[in-house]
């Protein structure tokens, strides 16, 4: 597929994706969900990729879903639209391996959507988050009411959500919508770093941390435990049996 909206590249087991469409903030039309989807399509496959990172060109993330194509929408396209994004921003979620978005600007409406959709998030200084919504009359279409209060806890979301405040990087720490902030010029540097150092433990045992830790949030504390047992015990075989004899052997482990 020929990308327009996003540009790819893959280097030492890492895919950088960057949202490309600068003249409308990187908004998200129809084509971004086709090429996105594509993307996760051949990323599932592909073993030599360890982590992906979503990161925006120009001084946006994304400043939501594309004003332009949605105005004219009926209310069925509209449900089909929210569909089509909540699937996309669902399979990123649903990747065996970790997704990281660098927020390097807006990230707005369906672009603070499409980070929540990722494994967490590291935001510039210059970073601005919300869904701002509610000013064109909608609601979230792409699972922000959804994701926002399991990560923020109920108040802090429907302030968001309610209010359409447009918060700065240092606040989205505060309330843990980040979990980490860094000057605009360090940001790539910063995130490239944090993928290397996850790319230094156990594959399996990576995918296997966020396989667990999200299916366990889906169902019941206890079922979570029986879920964490299972995969603690089979990680043994895997590769704790390597990395714990590294450990005491003093050498780097060979996964
Ligand atoms: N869509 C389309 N174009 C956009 C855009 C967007 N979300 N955001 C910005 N642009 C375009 C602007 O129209 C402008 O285009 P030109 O006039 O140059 O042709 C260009 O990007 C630069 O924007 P500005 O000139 O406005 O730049 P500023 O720095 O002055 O302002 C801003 C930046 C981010 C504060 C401002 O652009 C802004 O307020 N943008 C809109 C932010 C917003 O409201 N985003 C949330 C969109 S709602 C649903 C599914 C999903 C959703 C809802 C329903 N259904 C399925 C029904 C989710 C909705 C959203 O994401």
């Amino acid at each position: 597929m020929d990308y327009q909206n996003l540009i790819i590249e893959k280097k030492e087991g890492i895919a950088l994706v960057t949202i490309n469409r600068p003249k409308a903030l990187n908004a998200l039309n129809t084509r971004f969900f086709n090429e996105m989807d594509h993307f996760v399509g051949l990323v599932k496959d592909d073993k030599e990729i360890q982590i992906v990172i979503i990161t925006g060109t120009g001084k946006a993330f994304v400043a939501g879903a594309d004003i332009s194509e949605m105005v004219d929408q009926s209310p069925e396209e509209g449900t089909a639209f929210s569909k089509l994004g909540q699937k996309t921003f669902s399979s990123l979620e649903k990747l065996k391996i970790p997704v990281i978005a660098a927020v390097n600007g807006f990230a707005l409406g369906g672009g603070l959507e499409l980070a929540l959709g990722c494994d967490f998030r590291i935001a510039s200084t210059k970073a601005k988050f919300g869904q701002p919504e509610v000013n064109l009359g909608m609601i979230p279409g792409y699972a922000g009411t959804q994701r926002l209060p399991r990560l923020l806890g109920m108040a802090d979301a429907l302030y968001l959500l309610m209010t359409a405040d447009i918060i700065n990087a240092e606040e989205a720490l505060r309330i843990g919508l980040v979990q980490k902030v860094v000057e605009p010029e360090e940001l790539m540097e910063e995130v490239f770093k944090i993928a290397k150092n996850i790319q230094s433990k156990g594959p399996e045992a990576i995918k296997k941390v966020k396989y667990v830790t999200r299916q366990g949030m889906k169902s019941s504390f206890e079922k979570g435990c029986e879920l964490e047992a299972e995969y603690f015990g089979t990680q043994f075989k895997a590769e704790g049996e390597e990395g714990m004899k590294a450990f005491l052997e003093k050498r780097k482990p060979n996964w």
